[in-house]
Parts: C-alpha cells; structure tokens; sequence
C-alpha cells in the first residue's frame, strides 16, 4: 500500500481497490557508483545548468504539441499531449517555446544555491486544487528523455508523494490543478477537469550524476502528467500539514527542523523536542486556535519553553 494512500483513506477508499504498481522512476535515489566512490567527480552544477537549458531550449524550439487537438475538444479529457518535431508538413506549427512558462528554481551544491530553470507546458490548467510541493498527487504520466525516448509511462493512475519524488515533478506539477471525479455504477472512475501539462527540466532537477533505469547520468527530463487529484498531506499525522512544517517560510518544507534532532518537521512528530507531541500540544483548551501560552509568538508545539 502507498504510504499516500494512508494519509487521507477517508476520500480516497474508492482508490484502494486501485491495483497500482510501485514504480521507482521518479523517486531520489543515492548515487549507485558506492563501490568507486573515489572515482566519482560530480560535474559543476553551475556549468551543467547552463548546458542542460541551451539543450532544453533547441528542444522547445524544434517541437511543437498537439494543441489543436486541445483547441478544437476542451471537454475530451481521453486527449492525450503529443509532442512531435517541426517538419515536414508541421513545419508552421508553433514551437513549444512559445507556449511554455519558466519557473526559476535553487538547487544547492557545496551549500551554494545554483538556478536552475524549468519549463512548463499548460495544456489544461486543471479547475479543482493545486497542489504544493509536499502533497500527495494522483498522476498518470510519461517521463522521456530529450531524444524522445520513453524511460516511463503510466495509463493507470498512481499517487506519488511529492516528498518523494525528483525536484523538478514537485515542483512543477504545482503549476497544475486537479480535477473532479465521479464512480459509475459498476465501481469505475470516471476523471474530469484535470491539469495536463508537460514539465521541461534540467538535469539537476532530476537524478543529476545519477543513473536509473533508461536516464543516463546528466540527463533532461520531460514529464507531461495528468493531475487527476490529490491530497493535502500530513505526513508525520501531528495535525499540522506538511506544507505548514516550512517553518521559514522559504516554500521548501523539507528544510525545517526546529529542535535540530536531524528529523525534519513534516517527519517529527514533536516538532520542538520538549518530549510532548505536537498533536498534544496544538490546542490543548481545544478553542481551534494553536495555543502559545506564554504568548511570545511561538506556537507552544514549536516552543520548547511550554511543555504543558
Ligand atoms: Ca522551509
Ligand atoms: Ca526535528
Ligand atoms: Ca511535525
Ligand atoms: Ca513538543
């Protein structure tokens, strides 16, 4: 069972007789090279970065989608994205560089923040919830490489938890909305009114030096999804979201550890180390408000001065 499965199982029972195949493809792995670990010279991110966009953008600007399909059937959510290059008689059709948005990213080497850039394709923005990056989203999807190789591809929807998954699917899939869904008679799902796009991104984005199945080392990354739905998560089940554990606010919850125990706060279920548990110290007069007792601004879960 999916551990997204777990987090919110009152609205998703229908979802359980799902019979959903873990895949691995998306999710971060360690650096498979353990055993020549001296010989491993991880490239400069500052200069794989640049490199990676110059090899994005020659893609965005020889490919196109079939946006006329989108155009002339907006209610016709069985459409499918497919990309193809510009020629032949597609030559006039417009580049996906010119249907894309940008989303600036860090991602950090040797403790300095590199930029990197993504690209996103909206094809259906998707009218029910956007996601942020730490929720749990149910996607089908297909993942392939800039020469057009497929390495990944799921009809059958399956729930990723954006905590787990490579940086680039998190973050841009919060560019999307899910839809709605309604169970016919014999127990089918039917989805409608979901987010569908593709999302462009660079290497370090995605498994970077590392390897997967059919991604070699320093590979781009194309993903188009669909965001079916979703939930909000709670990870560490301490009544405050995940997406609330970002303490500093920067939009990055898996940076957070306020006792500095090396349990992050979306993990910790005593988020500030006084030995009681969040969930006991949210709102102990239960009046829905999170209490700070000693009202120096800090929520008494957080406050390691105010254990009761
Ligand atoms: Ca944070
Ligand atoms: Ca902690
Ligand atoms: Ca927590
Ligand atoms: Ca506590």
């Amino acid at each position: 069972m999916y551990l997204a499965l777990q987090f919110c199982p009152m609205k998703i029972n229908f979802l359980k007789s799902i019979n959903l195949v873990l895949i691995l493809f998306l999710f971060s792995c360690e650096n498979n090279n353990d055993n020549n670990i001296e010989e491993v010279v991880i490239r400069d991110a500052s200069l794989q970065s640049p490199e990676d966009d110059i090899e994005l953008r020659l893609y965005l600007e020889s490919h196109f989608y079939n946006y006329e399909d989108f155009e002339s059937f907006p209610n016709d959510y069985s459409l499918k994205i497919k990309i193809d290059t510009l020629s032949g008689d597609n030559i006039n059709k417009t580049p996906l560089i010119n249907m894309v948005q940008e989303q600036n990213l860090t991602v950090k080497q040797d403790d300095i923040d590199i930029p990197h850039k993504l690209y996103y394709l909206v094809a259906r923005e998707g009218n029910s919830s956007r996601p942020s990056n730490i929720d749990s989203t149910f996607v089908t999807y297909q993942g392939s490489l800039i020469d057009g190789s497929i390495f990944d591809s799921r009809d059958l929807p399956l729930w990723f938890d954006l905590a787990q998954v490579v940086q680039g699917f998190r973050m841009g899939i919060t560019n999307f909305k899910s839809g709605s869904y309604s169970v016919n008679t014999n127990g089918s799902v039917n989805f409608e009114g979901f987010g569908q796009g593709v999302m462009f991104f660079p290497s370090g984005l995605g498994y970077y030096s590392n390897t997967n199945s059919g991604i070699p080392q320093y590979s781009p990354l194309i993903f188009s999804v669909s965001l079916l739905t979703m939930n909000i998560s709670d990870h560490d089940n301490d009544g405050i979201a995940s997406y609330l554990e970002d303490i500093d606010l920067d939009g990055e919850p898996l940076n957070d550890d306020s006792d500095g125990d090396g349990n992050i706060n979306l993990y910790d279920a005593d988020d500030d180390g006084d030995g009681v548990l969040t969930i006991n110290e949210l709102d102990k007069d239960n009046d829905g408000v999170i209490d700070d007792t000693d009202g120096d601004g800090v929520p008494d879960y957080l406050d390691p001065n105010t254990s009761n």
